[in-house]
């Protein structure tokens, strides 16, 4: 029989699309954009257009596997889930039997954005194991601390209300290839006079359509915040209440000219910013979580967020600040996650999992179980990563759709369902709608949703408590049933009903609340590994930001995703002084390791800055690496998120 299904597509992006899923006679044949949501309006990125190429590729796993060969070498049998849960269950249960319940730890991260799949049965099941805890920081956390400490929510301009923007500072984002639903909400704004201004090192396709662009160096965006801060007070263009003598002073030093030194930005560029910032009403900033991935980034984030508090923009519809909406998602955790289950253990930071698995020894980790992440590509210090997963006495469980770099590294691998195939309720991090989906088509071969295999593993590890028996509908409820005013009135049958539902946030998000204009913390350092740090030793700085026809690494699998993703952008100067030609191959290294790229070479970035588009699978490399090797594990200011653009590396020519 012949349907249309909604669906909400699961990947991990601001945008969270609705979308309508054709089936026929049980197979869906076509994804397109549910043209009722008001943000997502029906168009799809060029990714999900091609989502079914995904979903029926045929080398999804469809059973589950045990390693047969040595551990990364990639070699398989099929075995029962009987078995595989029995084995799982037995190996737990020895780690914690032998060195403690936190020798066991989970890691996950935004394979999917559902709620049930990625932070429901499988929290309960590690609280009640009493596994370590995971600090999921490998995105977002500095910029999250940085907004917290500025406003203390994680709430920013609705996107629908950008149309009414007359200035829109797109600040570290890639619009176009990461959050493209907000693109035609800034389109209208032009139409209707708004003028775009682009911060960005890199000359990515949203900079290209911007009135201005402004390349700062990577890293060094908290000095250019404090810079603009500056001119705002030397002019006297501040609209502000409220004691402003300590920022005033701290910003005192950021003069356009020291700024132009820090950051590579003009002193003349700063003061027209400034000054066009300060006066256009109303004005917006657009950040995304490029800003952040870098030694500053957490307090970069929060002088920038200050921005519109200090020039009155953030009570004017269509101005204000919008790094998340993730803050109005407020559902009730402790009943969908259960804390209570376990005692308190100790916490690992998943950006630093090479130190975690290879010199954390109270107790060692001896059992990880990985899920909606891909470690092996994703995490910095890959070699470190790497020589934790090779370890003989680590024994590895991976749930995933797919063979990936971690899947390899795996004692068991268990064949997970697509978001087509189970229920979620989906929140997003660049509107305010929340989405429920159900399966559109039935689970293929022998896979399962990550909260049944939980389900199962618990029964296993004879977990008799009742939560281990909800259904993802009870499940729904509890985490629907919070006193937040953001979700009154939201339920599942309404969920059910509507598809999509917006929450109850106010028109502006943070006109009530009193930012914290002390600017104490606010003071520049060069980040350590960057071209002004102390750590030089390598003369280019590498930003491997996102790809635009991929997401991470789940499109790995493809080979045009693996040639986008294999690729280093270099300056001409750059590549003349190497004697490096368009497309020819090309070693990038620093202390820490080498990968080796194709060249291309143009003017998409400033000398002194390399790019590679991220990630591709390492497994489909020659070399069995990707740019991860470069990346140190080092953490950022606040929020212990990784670097990944603060990276020094040199090229060269390959020789052979
Ligand atoms: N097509 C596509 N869409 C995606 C993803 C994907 O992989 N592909 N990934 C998803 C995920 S997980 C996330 S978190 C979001 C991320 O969305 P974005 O944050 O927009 O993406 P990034 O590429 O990480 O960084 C954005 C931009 O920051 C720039 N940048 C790098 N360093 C600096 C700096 O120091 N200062 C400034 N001002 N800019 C800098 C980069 O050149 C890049 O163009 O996108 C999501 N959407
Ligand atoms: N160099 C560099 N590295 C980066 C970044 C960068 O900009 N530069 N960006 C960082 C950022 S922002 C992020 S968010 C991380 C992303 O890192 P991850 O969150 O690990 O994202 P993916 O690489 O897309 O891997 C997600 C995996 O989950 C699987 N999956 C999807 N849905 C399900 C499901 O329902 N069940 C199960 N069991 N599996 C599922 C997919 O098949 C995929 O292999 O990467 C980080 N790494
Ligand atoms: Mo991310």
């Amino acid at each position: 029989m012949d349907k249309t299904r909604r669906s909400t597509c699961a990947l991990d992006c601001p945008d969270a699309c609705a979308l309508l899923v054709e089936v026929q006679d049980g197979r869906a044949v076509k994804v397109r954009g549910n043209p009722a949501h008001p943000v997502t309006q029906g168009f799809l990125c060029g990714k999900v257009t091609r989502y079914l190429e995904r979903e029926y590729h045929t080398a999804r796993l469809m059973h589950p596997l045990r390693r047969t060969g040595a551990k990364g070498e990639g070699r398989f049998e099929r075995i029962t889930w009987e078995a595989a849960l029995d084995e799982i269950a037995l190996r737990l249960g020895r780690a914690a039997a032998e060195w403690g319940a936190e020798s066991v730890l989970p890691y996950s991260y935004g394979g999917t954005m559902g709620y049930l799949q990625g932070g429901g049965m499988d929290r309960r099941f590690f609280h009640r194991l009493g596994a370590s805890r995971l600090d999921r920081t490998i995105c977002a956390s500095a910029g999250v601390a940085g907004l917290m400490a500025s406003y203390g929510e994680r709430l920013g301009t609705t996107p629908e209300d950008f149309v009414h923007a007359k200035l829109i500072i797109v600040w570290g984002a890639n619009i176009h290839a990461t959050s493209v639903h907000q693109w035609p909400f800034m389109v209208e704004a032009r139409r209707r006079g708004a003028r775009l201004v682009v911060i960005d090192p890199v000359v990515t396709r949203t900079a290209a359509l911007a009135d201005t662009h402004l390349k700062p160096y990577p890293g060094s965006d908290l000095a250019l915040a404090l810079g603009l801060m500056h001119v705002i007070f030397r002019e006297g263009l501040e609209r502000c209440e409220g004691d402003l003598a300590s920022l005033r002073r701290r910003t005192a030093e950021y003069t356009p000219e020291r700024v132009e030194q820090l950051t590579g930005v003009p002193a003349g560029d700063v003061e027209r910013l400034a000054r066009e910032y300060a006066t256009t009403r109303p004005a917006l900033i657009r950040a995304n979580y490029g800003v952040q991935r870098s030694e500053r980034g957490g307090r970069a984030v929060q002088a920038i967020s200050l921005l519109p508090a200090l020039v009155g923009s953030w009570k004017e519809k269509g101005g204000g600040f919008l790094l998340t909406t993730s803050g109005a998602f407020d559902i009730n955790r402790p009943a969908l996650e259960r804390p209570d289950l376990g005692g308190p253990a100790r916490t690992l930071n998943m950006a630093t999992l090479g130190q975690a698995l290879t010199a954390v020894n109270d107790p060692p980790v001896k059992a990880l179980v990985v899920y909606n992440s891909n470690p092996a590509a994703i995490a910095p210090n890959q070699h470190l990563v790497r020589q934790g997963l090779a370890r003989e006495d680590l024994f590895t469980v991976v749930l995933e759709h797919f063979q990936t770099d971690t899947a390899d590294w795996a004692d068991i691998v268990l064949p997970a369902t697509t978001f087509l195939e189970h229920t979620d309720v989906y929140f997003a991090y660049g509107h305010y709608y929340m989405q429920l989906a159900r399966p559109a088509v039935a689970p293929p071969g022998e896979t399962k949703p990550n909260a049944e295999v939980f389900r199962l593993l618990a029964r296993r590890m004879g977990f008799e408590d009742a939560c281990f028996g909800d259904t993802d509908e009870e499940m729904i409820r509890q985490m629907l049933d919070t006193p937040s005013a953001y979700l009154a009135g939201v339920t599942l049958e309404r969920l059910e009903r509507e598809g999509f539902v917006r929450l109850n946030v106010p028109e502006l998000p943070f006109s009530d609340r009193l930012p914290d204009l002390s600017g104490e913390d606010l003071a520049y350092v060069p980040p350590v590994e960057s071209r002004l740090g102390t750590a030089r030793g390598y003369p280019l700085e590498l930003v491997s930001s996102k790809n635009h026809d991929s997401l991470n690494s789940s499109f790995g699998f493809q080979e045009g995703t693996d040639a986008q993703t294999s690729v280093l952008e270099i300056h001409p100067e750059d590549a003349a002084a190497r004697g490096i030609a368009d497309g020819g191959a090309v070693r990038v290294y620093n202390a820490r390791g080498e990968v080796r790229l194709a060249a291309r070479v143009g003017e998409t970035v400033r000398p002194g800055v390399v790019r590679a588009p991220m990630v591709r699978w390492a497994r489909s490399a020659a070399d069995r690496k990707n740019v991860n090797v470069l990346i140190a594990d080092r953490l950022t200011d606040i929020g212990g998120g990784p670097v990944f653009f603060n990276c020094l590396v040199e090229v060269a020519l390959c020789e052979d």
